[in-house]
């Protein structure tokens, strides 16, 4: 098989700037080139470009809906059609409003895949519940079936129609959730590992469950939604909403290591890289090496390394 790259320089779904440049840090960090040590060929797509709406007043306190809307319509179909051309997707964010795309165009080729959500936030608000208002604490609520009935109709959405099942969807490193959104995962009874549950458990058998969950009835297509401020802040700083006591980076290899494994991951987005916050060169440089390695490592890149290739030769 192949792999496609596809940069999503898109930052609406919060207030910060400098997201948007997230795909250029993750591919300065030597991404493609990485990438290409592995097994498959890389199909590097570049950037979407993202139109920028003149009049998207606030939809109660959510700001730009129609822009968010928009993109990810763009989004999923890019998504869709690189599903559909038979690459394992990897889409580099840009903030994790992007998700809503990527899940939505890739279940359009994929209807029984599931979802792994690895992040320090459940990005489950609705815009009722939503402290903050953005987007990209909202994605997965746009998803859900469950949550049909708690959606207002956003302006800028109205090309889609919720396609998950809560059953469908594991999260893995909350450490800073809502109480709306704390309500919302108990409602459902969501899988969820806090980092608290990865203390406890170990990281090997919270994977152990997350696939025995997911995966236990059949095997089917993985989307890894992974937030790079699930990862420690030390060494994920450049993020908008980092939160201390994250994944380490045997934990956050771990996950990725055992979801190659699998055979089954199918589209990867790497999101909230935001190169505008680095308190220094260097911090902006780990965040995005850190990026290049859990996407590698997703890819099938190892610690043990491997056998000799007629590729390796070369
Ligand atoms: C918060 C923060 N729960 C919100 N969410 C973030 O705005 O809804 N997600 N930062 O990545
Ligand atoms: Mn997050
Ligand atoms: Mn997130
Ligand atoms: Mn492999």
């Amino acid at each position: 098989h192949s792999v496609a790259v596809l940069g999503a320089p898109f930052s609406k779904g919060q207030k910060r700037r400098g997201v948007e440049h997230g795909p250029k840090a993750i591919r300065d960090a030597g991404l493609i080139e990485r990438l290409s040590n592995l097994d498959y060929p890389v199909h590097d797509f570049g950037d979407l470009s993202f139109q920028h709406l003149e009049k998207d007043e606030p939809y109660m306190n959510v700001p730009f809906p129609r822009t968010v809307g928009r993109a990810n319509k763009l989004l999923s179909g890019a998504v869709s059609n690189a599903v559909g051309a038979g690459h394992t997707t990897i889409m580099l964010g840009g903030d994790h409003s992007l998700a809503i795309g990527s899940v939505e165009g890739h279940a359009r080729q994929c209807p029984d895949l599931c979802l792994i959500w690895v992040d320090a936030h459940a990005d489950i608000n609705t815009p009722l519940t939503s402290p903050s208002g953005n987007l990209h604490g909202q994605s997965v609520a746009f998803m859900l079936k469950e949550l049909q009935n708690k959606m207002p109709e956003l302006p800028g959405f109205s090309w889609m129609k919720p396609f998950l099942s809560a059953k469908d969807l594991v999260y893995i490193g909350l450490r800073d959730v809502d109480p709306g959104e704390y309500d919302i995962l108990k409602d459902l009874g969501i899988q969820y590992f806090t980092m608290r549950d990865i203390d406890r458990l170990g990281i090997q058998r919270v994977m152990e469950v997350t696939f025995d969950h997911l995966l236990s009835r059949k095997q089917r297509p993985i989307h890894l939604s992974f937030d790079i401020d699930a990862m420690d802040p030390s060494l994920a700083p450049a993020t908008g909403t980092p939160v201390n006591g994250g994944l380490t980076y045997r934990e956050g290899i771990w996950i990725t290591e055992e979801i190659h494994n699998t055979g089954l991951l199918s589209v990867m987005d790497l999101v909230e890289v935001n190169p505008a916050l680095g308190a220094s060169r260097e911090a902006v440089a780990s965040t995005a090496s850190m990026a290049v390695d859990v996407i590698a490592s997703s890819l099938g890149q190892t610690r043990e390394g491997g056998p000799i290739t007629q590729e390796s030769q070369t």
